[in-house]
């Protein structure tokens, strides 16, 4: 029988690349994320691409109601879920903190504290069940050091690192591996989601990097997840050449 990859935040970016990284390996993918198109996209291409099957499950991370009903409803032969990437989240504006908007704070705490929370605790309730999982969280170098005009964002991601920790204690005993990956600066579509569609600023963000792509994450994530059952990586942190951490570059003059 073929493994059970969950992956939210499967329509772009990391989410995305980690699809196809465990189609390609043969793995059954069950795939969120709230732009419903590119699911069904993403899913007729992988199957038809890999042999695989894939269960699209559209919902809101933010939504209690629509995350815990959703995973409880998995028909029976996808709940024994070998791997969650617990990927969506986003980051919106970068500002200083007193001239930030409240409503970014707020979607980015729903987001990536709440929806990050409610995804992992609904999975790990099937994972006890089945007695055997994995559980991927996706913090970031933010969450490691706290730049000027990241905090709110950086905030969510040391809450990541909090609960990436919790996790690994708390659920020791049912013996679920637990992962924290904290990438650095990676080309995707997070910088122009955070800068609201604004492409000319998402793009300054890379100027002088060659950053981390989409596919080097997938690239880790999918050998953490196939290690050797006695063996779990906890947290690794991972950044271009040109990155020291959240705060130290070395970009080439263009
Ligand atoms: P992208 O913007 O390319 O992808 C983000 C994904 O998250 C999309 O599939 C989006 O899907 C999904 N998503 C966002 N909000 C929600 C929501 N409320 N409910 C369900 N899905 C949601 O960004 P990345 O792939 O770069 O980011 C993925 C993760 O990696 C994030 O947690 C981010 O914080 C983290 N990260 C990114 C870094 C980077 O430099 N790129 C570095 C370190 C960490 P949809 O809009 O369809 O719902
Ligand atoms: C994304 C990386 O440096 O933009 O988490 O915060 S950074």
């Amino acid at each position: 029988m073929s493994k059970i990859v969950f992956i939210t935040g499967a329509t772009a970016g990391f989410g995305k690349a980690c699809a196809e990284k465990f189609a390609a390996h043969g793995y059954d993918l069950i795939l969120n994320g709230r732009r419903t198109e590119r699911l069904q996209e993403l899913a007729d291409t992988l199957e038809k691409k890999y042999n695989i099957a894939a269960l699209q499950l559209p919902f809101d991370v933010q939504d209690e109601k629509a995350v815990f009903e959703s995973i409880q409803n998995i028909p029976a032969d996808w709940q024994k879920i070998d791997v969650l990437i617990n990927n969506a989240g986003l980051a919106l504006g970068r500002d200083y903190f007193e001239e930030a908007d409240l409503g970014d704070w707020n979607t980015m705490i729903d987001t990536n504290v709440k929806g990050f929370l409610y995804v992992a605790k609904a999975v790990s309730q099937l994972m006890v069940k089945n007695k055997q999982g994995h559980i991927i969280n996706i913090g970031s170098v933010a969450g490691k050091e706290v730049y000027e005009k990241g905090n709110v964002y950086c905030a969510t991601k040391y809450a990541a690192d909090a609960l990436n920790q919790a996790m690994r204690i708390d659920l020791l005993r049912h013996q679920i591996k637990v992962t924290a990956i904290n990438p650095g600066a990676a080309e995707t579509e997070f910088s122009i989601v955070r800068f609201k569609g604004d492409e000319v600023t998402a793009k300054k963000i890379y100027d002088g990097l060659k950053p981390l792509t989409a596919e080097d994450i997938a690239d880790i994530i999918y050998y953490c997840a196939t290690l050797p059952p006695h063996v779990c990586i906890n947290d690794l942190s991972v950044t271009c050449i040109q990155q020291a951490n959240a705060i130290y570059f070395n970009r080439q003059k263009v």
